[in-house]
C-alpha cells in the first residue's frame, strides 16, 4: 500500500485495520481477542521491522485441534509458535506493567499462528502490515492451560519441528524479555486508540521464532516444555 500511498502513516494504517474489523463483524464474525506481532528479535529481523504492532483476532480465524492449515483460502501460509493468554479481567492502559498485566490473566496456553500476507513474499513496511491486520489468518490454541504464576514464562521453551526435524527453538524470553511485557505493551498501545483488552479475550503474544512455511504435505509440530505440543498439517 505504501508504494501507492506513501502518505499512509501508522495512524491511518490502524484506521484501515479497524475498518477491516468492522467489515468482518458486519458479516457475522465475532471479535475473540488481540494479537501482537514483531515482538521477538527473530521476527523483527526476518521482517526488517523493529517495532511491535497489534491486530485483531476473530472467531473465523480459530483453527480447531487436528484441522489442517486451510490452504484453499490462503495464499502462502507460514506458521509460528506463540504463547497465548486467556484474560480473566479487562486490561486497560495506559501505565500497565507486566506484573499488572499478568495479574489479569486466567491461563496461558501453547499456541500456533498461521500468518498469510497479502503482500508478495511477505515484503512490507510497518504501516503496510498494520493495514493488513498483521498477516492474521488462523490460529490454534493448545488444550493444556496453566495459571501464569505456576510457570516461569521467560523460561518456557519451544522446539519447532518440520517433517520430523527440529529446525528452531526459543524460550518465552524471546518475546519482549517476558511475554507479560508483550501483554502490557498491547494494553498500553490499544489505550492510545481508546481501546482495551476485555475479560475472556485471547491475546497471542507474537512469534517466538521465525515462522516456517506450511505447504501442502508439511508436518509441523511445536513442542513446548510445559504447555504441551501443537501439531499442524499442511493439508
Ligand atoms: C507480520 C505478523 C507478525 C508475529 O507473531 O510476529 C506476527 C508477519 O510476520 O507477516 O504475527
Ligand atoms: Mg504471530
Amino acid at each position: 500500500m505504501t508504494d501507492e500511498w506513501p502518505e499512509l502513516d501508522l495512524r491511518a494504517a490502524y484506521e484501515v485495520q479497524d475498518e477491516t474489523l468492522r467489515r468482518r463483524l458486519a458479516r457475522g464474525e465475532h471479535l475473540v481477542g488481540v494479537k501482537l506481532g514483531l515482538t521477538s528479535r527473530a521476527k523483527q529481523q526476518r521482517m526488517n521491522i523493529d517495532s511491535p504492532l497489534v491486530a485483531w483476532l476473530t472467531d473465523a480465524m480459530v483453527l480447531p485441534a487436528g484441522e489442517p492449515v486451510p490452504q484453499a483460502r490462503l495464499i502462502h501460509p507460514r506458521v509460528e509458535p506463540e504463547l497465548v493468554f486467556v484474560m480473566r479481567e479487562r486490561l486497560a492502559g495506559p501505565g500497565i506493567t507486566a506484573a499488572r498485566a499478568l495479574a489479569a490473566v486466567e491461563r496461558v496456553h501453547a499456541g500456533a499462528e498461521v500468518i498469510d500476507s497479502r503482500y508478495r513474499d511477505f515484503r512490507f513496511t510497518l504501516p503496510d502490515v498494520v493495514a493488513d491486520n498483521a498477516s492474521s489468518a488462523a490460529f490454534a490454541v493448545g488444550g493444556r492451560g496453566v495459571r501464569p504464576e505456576d510457570l516461569d514464562l521467560a523460561l518456557e521453551a519451544v522446539l519447532v519441528e518440520v517433517d520430523g526435524r527440529v529446525v528452531d527453538s526459543a524460550t518465552g524470553a524471546a518475546v519482549q524479555g517476558h511475554p507479560g511485557e508483550a501483554l502490557a505493551l498491547a494494553a498500553n498501545d490499544l489505550a492510545r486508540r481508546g481501546l482495551a483488552i476485555e475479560a475472556g479475550q485471547l491475546v497471542l503474544t507474537g512469534g517466538m521464532t521465525d515462522a516456517v512455511a506450511a505447504p501442502p504435505g508439511a508436518r509441523i509440530a511445536f513442542h513446548f516444555s510445559n504447555l504441551g505440543s501443537i501439531h499442524l498439517s499442511g493439508g
